[in-house]
């Protein structure tokens, strides 16, 4: 295609109301007796949360998720714990601790300090960074429920500071993938509930009987998730709203038609709606890379998930030179580029709107997925524009200090006086003209 269709095709929108699976909707409107929109159907969940607390949340969690709670299994016992620990592989949770480690080692760099500076006559000027009292991380349900993503929510909060972390994690049969137990405890995360969809975003968010009220919530979920924390958001902090995965790889003809295809499809096997985008200066790498697709695919045990996610979103683009490469690649904006490129230093100046960025031959996605050590948890949909990567500050606020001495006021309060005195606020002008010396 053109460059300017190859613009359009790669524009992603910001997260907006997807429509419903007919399945969903059929399901919702037996449910509800009516044919309600995604927006309003959580609206009205998350209303109903929020003014009758539990009794609503485990309504809607026997509504929707046809599980049936009480106060009693509500919240994964100590008991459950312990048998997620015993069930758990010990090589595995070797390598959960060793990705913890690093996932630790690299966001403690990013933890911002609280500073303050000296002015004129005594003054004194600063900024406090305060970690949030209480998070709640959601964690998706069924095969997405990744411990992975746990680590990456709960140890940017830790490290921040944050002094309680909560969970929410819907459940089918009541059981939770036991390595997300495992990754929970490791963080210290004591409470998790059983509970997931807007109604999980809504507890969470304003608090019921059972579930503490938060500060903030972070983590992915689907499109109920997604418009729960939208509608929520102002009472609480939200991390971001996030769509599903995305991969971009920008090609020249030094790179692996292997490799790539491998990539592409590290990314597809996520989600159906998950994109896996190649952009290259080289057709003849584009046509080996869509064949090794063809050919790795067949092997994949999620290649139903995979071909979906590609048929659907998967797009091969070839440029006549690496700057349109670019160009386009900024247009998309992805959660994740992959610079197979000779001298992928020289072109990551160039990338101006991705989530995380990875250089080489040897730094496939997995890598950052899972422990080199920054995030996960990234910008989609095109919002890297404007959306940062989850990060300690993300759990973090700041306060402004002031403290001046009566020399200092003195030397400015004229100033203030005036500006006071043209907004026409002269209870201002006066608390400062009362503490004028000589
Ligand atoms: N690629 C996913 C994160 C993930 N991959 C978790 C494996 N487990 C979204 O960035
Ligand atoms: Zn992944």
């Amino acid at each position: 295609v053109g460059m300017e269709a190859a613009e359009l095709l790669l524009k992603k929108k910001a997260f907006d109301e997807l429509t419903l699976s007919d399945g969903i909707r059929k399901k919702n409107q037996e449910i509800f007796g009516e044919d309600l929109s995604a927006t309003e159907l959580v609206h009205r969940i998350v209303q109903e949360v929020r003014h009758e607390g539990d009794r609503a949340l485990f309504r809607y969690t026997e509504l929707l998720d046809r599980v049936e709670l009480t106060h009693g299994n509500l919240m994964v016992s100590e008991e459950e714990f312990l048998s997620a620990e015993r069930a758990a592989d010990p090589k595995i949770v070797a390598s959960l601790k060793k990705a913890a480690d690093n996932i630790f080692a690299y966001h403690e760099e990013q933890k911002p300090r609280s500073w303050m500076t000296y002015r004129a006559h005594g003054s004194i000027l600063g900024q406090a960074v305060l970690p949030l009292a209480r998070i709640g991380i959601y964690v998706p349900g069924g095969t997405a429920a990744y411990p992975s993503s746990v680590l990456m929510n709960a140890i940017p909060a830790v490290v921040a500071g944050v002094e309680e972390i909560i969970m929410s994690v819907p459940t089918k049969d009541g059981v939770i993938n036991p390595y997300v137990l495992v990754a929970a405890r490791l963080l210290g995360v004591k409470k998790i509930f059983k509970i997931g969809g807007a109604q999980a975003i809504a507890a969470m968010a304003y608090g019921t009987e059972s579930v503490p009220r938060v500060d903030k919530i972070t983590g992915p979920g689907n499109i109920f998730v997604t418009l729960a924390k939208k509608e929520v958001y102002g009472h609480v902090d939200i991390d971001m709203l996030a769509g599903p995965s995305e991969i971009l790889i920008l090609a020249d003809e030094s790179a692996s038609a292997e490799y790539v295809a491998a990539d592409l499809l590290s990314q597809a096997e996520h989600d159906p709606l998950a994109s896996s985008i190649l952009i290259t200066t080289d057709m003849e790498l584009a046509q080996e890379s869509l064949a090794e697709v063809r050919k790795q695919l067949e092997t994949l045990p999620r290649k139903d998930i995979a071909r979906a996610s590609l048929e659907g979103h998967g797009r091969i683009i070839v440029t006549e030179n690496m700057d349109q490469a670019i160009h386009l690649a900024n247009v998309s904006g992805p959660e994740h580029i992959e610079l197979l490129v000779g001298d992928s230093f020289h072109i990551l100046p160039k990338i101006r709107c991705a989530g995380a960025i990875f250089l080489g031959p040897y730094s496939p996605e997995p890598l950052g997925d899972y422990f080199a050590g920054p995030n996960h948890v990234l910008p989609t949909g095109g919002t890297a524009r404007f959306y940062s990567v989850l990060n300690v500050e993300t759990f973090m606020k700041r306060t402004s200090i002031i403290s001046y001495t009566q020399e200092a006021l003195n030397d400015v309060s004229e100033d203030i006086i005036y500006l006071a005195e043209t907004e026409g606020l002269d209870a201002h002008a006066r608390a400062i003209q009362m503490r004028r010396g000589c």
